[in-house]
């Protein structure tokens, strides 16, 4: 355990929870169960068992947070503020009885009571309040800033209805409406002290100071829920808004007018604001409810903080000093006008004044480079509903040519009636980072070029990460005991200590034992996905996983269009001795995005086809359960043997997948995209199974005229393919279904699916001839999970607090 969490007080701590006996846990168990739930041991339900566990675990995190916050508050400790419209934190009943090290006498304490601890654990919802890997890097970093005692809260929506549940009607995508809260929150705590008003409409009255008249205020109430940190020393804050719609926006008099609906018109309102998530993933969604949600999430946050501070300081010139924000992309970007307007409109400082000082205290991280996804909003939506903001915008935009002088070409905030939101976040903030090596050069040279040449060093680079306690603890109990055994604990909170595992790589007895761990997490997912999906995997075949949102830059079209082939040859050579694999999928599309649902639907159709071909049955199998999320993957990632990271280079900007994969000992195949870069660097090039063309080939090969139709009759193989699909044999009953998808393939191809596929396939061979050595390739797997202690989370927020936010932990 690094030395700055071992302090004296730190161990009594941990030893006095640690040592909350089996039956000090049952006892504080069975009061919640009679006080809180209502119900005897004997009439109780699972979800009545839960939700009395999950208040016993509260309980013991309630003085561990209680108590950093006093500390924070006593010691003027500087704090972080994570912004994001998305976080994607799992189900906590386990996590948090981990964290607290909890878990073994909470499950000892059920067992006794003739409960599964297990099973109590798997009836609680999986909040899905993000889309993917945004939300979710958000959840590990707020776990990480817990764990490493970084003051921090995290501040998000806490939408009614989260990412839809993903449904299969005769392979088609199909979306339920999701219902987390049905099954109650036993986490959060209501904070009706604590609400906010947030303004939206009217216009601004000029005069010497510009007042704000608003035609809607929406009070935002907080939901705190505790985020306890690996050891239980410090605790953080995810404090969710709620959209109140509170009974003074009931118009009583257009009521009495008989105008009933327009009277409830400003609660519907209020009521809409946080009722759901967009699920849009790398799209921008361009509506005013988005921009609303944004606007609520963001000024709730930034008033909370300025309160905040407020009540333990007087002058807010020291702000920067005490608080850092980050901006979670472009989504509250917001915040710097939000900031500014504060400032400027109830404290009195002059805009430019109150700009550098906003600066100072905002961070925005980008996630994607995605055209498609860089979030622009037109003017007039932006006057209409933030008329004081855009003043503030359109101040900024001129002051950055006063500035700049005729060097600002490309710099200007608004263009084409836009307002540019990358190029506002990052002219309001002091630092710019990208999430991978690659991604953040890219984001130097493609994306900001003019800003990167006027403000060197604003950019910098913070590489994703994940955190080990959910990721493997949690995940992987096989093998995180295994890791234990070999180099003792601590290495979860010090993941570089993996590291001392490549003394026994060479051992076969450990090598035999880390196999053995991958065989029962198979047979964990196998009965899984059994019971839950009905679906029956064969464990002796080599667990093939992509697991992410459907997207055509991810490729798992070049990955089914590989499947066919494989398909295609084992039926011509059925005595070929070919390596059985299971193929896995797991993903959800943006509803609106036809491309992506047509991928889906072709998987499902080939796995129907496939799996019901007895000739290949033994050798090939193909599985989509539905509704991939936080839960799904914790069962799927440890049984893996091999993890498709197989984006079209320079367009996955990090990825992290990729490192949950590697860490349970999963081999990689992929291209030089994202993370994958330094993953490679660091496992070694000689345990990852590299393909592709580089992000400079993409863009080179995109230029080359017919590049994929070259390509394609370059490969007998992809022909054959095309071919197939084109003929109808995935889909009988309607031939021409794919004739799109096949006639793109032909014509644009801009992902170069063909321009990859044979070098793919080649990949996929050697992949092959690996796991026919089983020894070279436990070794090979053992080796990347001994050196991918970097991709820590916890490595990430050091980072953030030594380069960005320039805040030292409280313990
Ligand atoms: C406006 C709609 C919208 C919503 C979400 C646009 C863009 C997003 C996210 C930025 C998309 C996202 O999740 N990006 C992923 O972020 C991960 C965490 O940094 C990276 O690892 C992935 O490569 C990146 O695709």
């Amino acid at each position: 355990m690094p030395e700055i969490l071992r302090t004296a007080e730190a161990d009594s701590r941990t030893d006095e929870l640690s040592r909350m006996t089996p039956a000090q846990f049952r006892a504080a168990l069975l009061h919640h169960l009679r006080v809180t739930v209502g119900k005897s041991p004997t009439a109780a339900s699972r979800a009545d068992w839960r939700v009395a566990v999950s208040r016993t675990i509260r309980d013991a995190a309630a003085e561990p947070w209680l108590d950093s916050a006093r500390r924070a508050r006593q010691e003027d400790r500087k704090r972080v503020y994570y912004l994001s419209m998305e976080f994607l934190p799992g189900r906590l009943l386990e996590d948090t009885a981990i964290n607290l090290g909890l878990r073994d006498a909470a499950e000892e304490a059920l067992a006794g009571l003739g409960q599964s601890f297990d099973r109590i654990a798997d009836d609680e919802a999986d909040p899905a309040l993000g889309n993917g890997g945004l939300g979710r890097l958000a959840a590990c970093y707020l776990e990480s800033m817990a764990t490493l005692a970084c003051p921090a809260f995290g501040y998000g929506l806490r939408y009614e209805r989260g990412l839809f549940r993903q449904a299969f009607d005769s392979g088609r995508q199909v979306e339920h409406p999701e219902s987390w809260l049905d099954a109650g929150d036993p986490w959060s705590f209501t904070r009706a002290e604590t609400a906010y008003e947030v303004r939206f409409g009217g216009h601004v009255a000029d005069g010497d100071a510009p007042i704000w008249h608003p035609d809607a205020r929406i009070a935002a109430a907080a939901h705190d829920t505790p985020v306890v940190g690996y050891g239980g020393h410090w605790a953080n804050t995810l404090r969710l808004w709620a959209a109140l719609p509170d009974a003074a926006l009931f118009d009583l008099g257009r009521f009495n007018a008989g105008d009933f609906t327009g009277a409830a018109d400003p609660e519907t309102w209020a009521r809409t604001l946080t009722r759901v998530l967009y699920p849009t993933d790398e799209t921008d969604a361009g509506k005013y409810l988005r921009l609303s949600q944004e606007y609520f999430l963001t000024s709730a946050s930034v008033q909370d903080v300025v309160a905040r501070f407020l009540r333990s300081h007087r002058n807010l010139r020291r702000l920067p000093e005490h608080v850092a924000i980050q901006m979670n992309d472009t989504h509250p970007a917001i915040a710097g006008p939000e900031l500014i307007r504060i400032l400027t409109d109830d404290h009195g400082f002059e805009q430019d004044a109150a700009a550098d000082l906003a600066t100072k205290v905002l961070g925005y991280t980008n996630h994607t480079l995605l055209p498609e996804a860089l979030e622009r909003w037109p003017v007039d939506l932006m006057r209409a509903l933030l008329p004081r903001h855009l003043q503030i915008i359109e101040r900024l935009d001129r002051r950055q040519v006063e500035v700049h002088g005729d060097r600002a070409a490309g710099l200007g905030l608004i263009e084409h009636d836009h307002v540019k939101m990358g190029d506002l976040a990052f002219a309001t903030s002091h630092r710019v980072n990208g999430v991978s090596a690659l991604h953040t050069d890219l984001v130097r040279q493609n994306l900001f070029p003019a800003r990167e040449a006027l403000s060197p060093g604003r950019i910098v680079n913070v590489t994703n990460g994940i955190t080990p306690r959910r990721w493997l603890k949690l995940a992987n109990r096989p093998l995180a005991a295994l890791v234990t055994d070999t180099i003792g604990s601590g290495w979860e909170t010090d993941l570089d200590r993996l590291a001392e595992l490549e003394d026994h790589a060479s051992d076969p007895a450990f090598l035999d034992a880390f196999g053995e761990t991958k065989l029962r997490a198979k047979q964990r997912l196998a009965a899984w996905l059994s019971d839950e999906h009905g679906i029956d995997v064969p464990l002796h075949a080599l667990f093939d996983v992509q697991v992410k949102r459907i997207h055509e830059y991810k490729r798992q079209l070049m990955n089914i269009l590989w499947t066919i082939a494989r398909w295609q040859s084992i039926k011509a050579d059925p005595g070929a001795g070919w390596v059985p694999r299971v193929k896995v999928f797991g993903g959800k599309a943006a509803p609106s995005y036809a491309a992506a649902k047509d991928i889906i639907r072709l998987i499902n159709d080939v796995a129907a086809v496939v799996n019901a071909d007895p000739a290949t049955a033994d050798a090939l199998r193909v599985v989509f359960p539905s509704n991939y999320n936080v839960s799904m993957a914790e069962h799927l990632i440890p049984a893996a043997d091999l993890s498709e990271q197989i984006s079209t280079a320079g367009m996955e900007a990090s990825g992290t997948g990729n490192m949950k994969f590697a860490l349970n000992g999963a081999l990689t195949i992929g291209t030089l995209d994202g993370a994958n870069v330094e993953i490679r660097e660091r496992v070694g090039t000689d345990n990852f199974f590299l393909f592709g063309l580089t992000a400079d080939e993409v863009a080179a090969r995109r230029a080359q005229p017919e590049h994929a139709r070259r390509s394609i009759e370059g490969s007998e193989t992809l022909r054959g393919v095309l071919q197939a699909i084109a003929d109808g044999v995935f889909s009988p009953d309607e031939p021409g279904r794919y004739g799109g998808l096949v006639d793109q393939l032909w014509n644009h191809d801009w992902f170069l699916v063909a321009s990859d596929f044979d070098a793919y396939d080649a990949a996929q061979g050697a992949v092959d001839a690996a796991y026919l050595d089983p020894h070279r390739w436990q070794r090979m797997a053992a080796l990347n999970t001994a050196r991918i202690g970097y991709f820590s989370s916890d490595r990430a927020i050091r980072e953030y607090m030594s380069e960005i936010w320039d805040v030292t932990p409280a313990l």
